[in-house]
């Protein structure tokens, strides 16, 4: 990583902007969702929600993942699945192909992009622990 002078604020544009992508639209009554945004041009919505975990060998805790389904509430995906990590306020990309959303599943939140099905996840920001995205 670059310590160069702009780079920080280089990263800091690039979560600003993604953040801006990241504003939840169209709730939508009787949802399963919590906080959805779509549907996307793909027909689908994309929400976060809480999901259980009693593992055989720990305690039972909870966090959220991204789930997309069709308006309905039908064929529902879990699109994460991540253990010990939140995965939240999800925004679908103009083309409907890829989402983007905020996880900490590596101790601070970060903005990441997958495609529709959960695949090619990518990190977008690299924010030190504790760090900001404003400057
Ligand atoms: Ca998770």
């Amino acid at each position: 990583m670059t310590n160069a002078p702009g780079a920080r604020s280089r990263r800091a544009s690039v979560a600003t902007f993604v953040a801006a992508a990241l504003v939840p639209v169209g709730l939508d009554a009787g949802s399963p969702a919590q906080a959805d945004t779509g549907p996307g041009p793909n027909g689908r919505i994309a929400y976060e929600r809480f999901v259980e975990h009693d593992p055989p060998d720990g305690f039972p805790y909870s966090d959220s993942d991204i789930f997309s389904s069709l308006p309905a509430g039908t064929d529902e995906v879990n699109l994460t699945n991540s253990e010990r990590g939140n995965e939240i306020d999800p925004s679908w990309s103009p083309d409907g192909t890829r989402l983007a959303f905020a996880s900490n599943r590596d101790g601070n939140y970060e903005i990441f992009t997958m495609g529709e099905d959960g695949s090619e996840v990518r990190q977008v920001t690299f924010l030190p622990d504790g760090g900001q995205a404003s400057s």
